[in-house]
C-alpha cells in the first residue's frame, strides 16, 4: 500500500473516529462533574488535535499526486499498444518499431516495409521513384522494371539492356558475346558488327554482309542490278549477285550508263568479215529455249553468252548496244525469254524508227529507205532481226534486207549474231562520217535489261 492509499485509509478511519470522539466529548462535557471525567476529556481533545494534524499531513500528500496526463509520465510507449507514440511515425510502426505498410505515415524510407517515403507516406515501389526497391536490381531498373544500363547491378541477363550479366554487373554489348544487343540487328551482326547473313534482320544495307541488301527488314539478295543501284551500288560495269526468281547467280551490271541499274542478259558477236559467227543468229534456239550459254563469261568483251538473267529477270526496258550505239524498247515487265518467245513486237511508225535511228552518234552501218520496222522479232523477209530494225529498198515490206541488231537472218548470208547488214541497193549510212556500204562489218552487241 503506497502513501496515497494509506492516506485514503487514514482519512476514512480518522473521519469516523473523529466524529464518534467529538460526539462522545460533547456528551462528556455536558455531563462532567468530577476530576476523573475532566482528565478523560483532556485526553480526548489531545486526540482530536493529533487527528487534525494527521489529516492535514495526508491532505498535503494527496494534493502532490498527479494522475497520468501523458506519455512522458505514463506507461512506456510500445510497438504494440495500438497507439502512435514514442518515435513511431504511425501506429506501432516506424521509428524503431517494425516498418509501416503502404499508405501509413513515415519520416524516411526506412520506416516503410516496401517502397519509399514520399510526402510523409509510404508509397508502393515504382520504377521511377529514384530508389532501389521492389524486385529492382539497381535503382529503378532490373527485375520487373526496365533493363539496367552497362555497369549497373544485375541478377540475371534479363536485368541488363545488353542482355549480359556477369559478376552481378551488366556488361557492355560486344560483337562476340553471342547475344543480340547494342545496335546489332541480329546476334553479333549488323549495327557496326559484321554484316548479317541472308535472311538476317537489318535496318540498312550496311547491316548485311555481301551479297545482301536490306529489303523489308531482312538481308536479301537483290532482285536485279536496278535494285542494287537503288541501294547505292556505284561505279560502272561490275559483277554482282542477284536473284530475280529466288535462285542467286552472278550477273554483269552497268551502274553508270543512262542512269545505271542495267543487267546484262545476253551478248552476241557476229564474228568478222572472214568468218561470220552464227552462234546467236536469228534462228539459234538459244533465243527461245531454256538453255544458258557461257553464263560464267561475266564480261562485256565481244563474245556469245546467254545468262540466267535472260530467263529470270523481268524488265521494263530492253536496250541493245551495238558497239556503243544504244537503242531501247519498253517491254512491260517481261523476261527477255518471254519477249523473244512471244513473237513479233515492233513498230512501223516512221517517227519511232527515225527517232531511234537518226542519230549523230556513230553507227557503223547503212540502212535502206523503205519499210522501216523497229522492234522485236521483225519478220519481214528477206532479212529479220531479233531486236533491232529492218528496212527495204523497194517501197514495200516484202523483201526487207537491212536487218540490224542482235540475231540476224538474211537469205543471202549466214545467220549472224550482233548486227548490221544491208545486202542490196540503196544502202545509205546516215550518221556523219559513216560510209555507205552494201554489207556492214558484223559488230558485237550487248542486250541489257532494266
Ligand atoms: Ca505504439
Ligand atoms: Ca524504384
Ligand atoms: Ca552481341
Ligand atoms: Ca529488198
Amino acid at each position: 500500500m503506497d502513501t496515497q492509499q494509506r492516506c485514503l485509509v487514514v482519512r476514512g478511519r480518522a473521519g469516523a473516529d473523529a466524529w464518534s470522539r467529538i460526539s462522545r466529548i460533547s456528551r462528556i462535557s455536558l455531563t462532567a462533574g468530577g476530576s476523573g471525567e475532566a482528565t478523560r476529556s483532556s485526553r480526548s481533545w489531545l486526540g482530536i488535535v493529533c487527528l487534525v494534524v494527521a489529516l492535514a499531513a495526508c491532505s498535503l500528500k494527496a494534493n502532490s499526486f498527479t494522475p497520468n496526463q501523458g506519455s512522458d509520465a505514463g506507461p512506456a510507449a510500445t510497438c504494440s499498444d495500438m497507439l502512435k507514440n514514442g518515435l513511431e511515425t504511425d501506429v506501432d510502426c516506424g521509428g524503431g518499431c517494425g516498418p509501416c505498410e503502404i499508405g501509413q505515415q513515415c519520416a524516411s524510407s526506412a520506416d516503410c516495409v516496401a517502397g519509399t517515403c514520399q510526402e510523409m507516406a509510404c508509397r508502393a515501389p515504382s520504377c521511377s521513384d529514384g530508389t532501389r526497391n521492389g524486385d529492382e536490381t539497381a535503382t529503378d531498373c532490373g527485375g520487373s522494371c526496365g533493363r539496367c544500363g552497362d555497369g549497373e547491378v544485375c541478377g540475371t541477363a534479363a536485368d541488363c539492356r545488353s542482355g549480359v550479366c556477369a559478376n552481378a554487373t551488366c556488361q557492355v554489348a560486344t560483337c562476340s558475346d553471342d547475344v543480340h544487343n547494342g545496335a546489332e540487328t541480329g546476334t553479333d551482326c549488323g549495327g557496326g558488327c559484321r554484316g548479317c547473313g541472308l535472311g538476317g534482320p537489318c535496318l540498312v544495307d550496311g547491316d548485311c554482309g555481301s551479297p545482301g541488301i536490306c529489303r523489308a527488314g531482312l538481308c536479301s539478295v537483290a532482285l536485279s542490278c536496278a535494285e542494287l543501284k537503288d541501294h547505292g551500288a556505284a561505279g560502272g560495269i561490275g559483277v554482282y549477285t542477284i536473284a530475280p526468281a529466288g535462285v542467286s547467280f552472278d550477273a554483269v551490271c552497268d551502274m553508270a550508263t543512262d542512269g545505271g541499274g542495267w543487267t546484262l542478259l545476253l551478248k552476241a558477236t557476229g564474228g568478222d568479215a572472214v568468218a561470220a559467227d552464227e552462234t546467236l543468229g536469228y534462228d539459234a534456239k538459244a533465243w527461245t529455249d531454256d538453255s544458258l550459254l557461257n553464263p560464267l563469261d561475266l564480261t562485256i568483251t565481244a563474245g556469245n553468252a546467254k545468262y540466267q538473267s535472260f530467263m529470270d529477270l523481268p524488265v521494263n526496258t530492253l536496250t541493245g548496244d551495238l558497239d556503243g550505239f544504244r537503242y531501247s524498247q519498253v517491254v512491260a515487265g517481261s523476261t527477255a525469254h518471254q519477249v523473244f518467245v512471244g513473237g513479233p513486237a515492233y513498230s512501223m511508225d516512221p517517227a519511232v524508227f527515225d527517232a531511234t535511228f537518226n542519230t549523230t552518234s556513230d553507227p557503223k552501218w547503212s540502212t535502206q529507205p523503205n519499210c522501216h520496222i523497229y522492234g522485236i522479232n521483225t519478220d519481214q523477209g528477206y532479212g529479220r532481226t531479233r531486236f533491232g530494225w529492218s528496212a527495204n529498198q523497194e517501197p514495200d515490206c516484202a523483201t526487207n534486207d537491212t536487218a540490224i541488231g542482235l540475231g540476224l537472218e538474211n537469205v543471202s548470208r549466214p545467220f549472224l549474231g550482233a548486227g548490221y547488214q544491208c545486202l542490196s541497193s540503196l544502202c545509205s549510212c546516215r550518221a556523219p562520217g559513216c560510209v555507205d556500204a552494201t554489207v556492214s562489218l558484223p559488230g558485237s552487241g550487248l542486250l541489257w535489261g532494266r
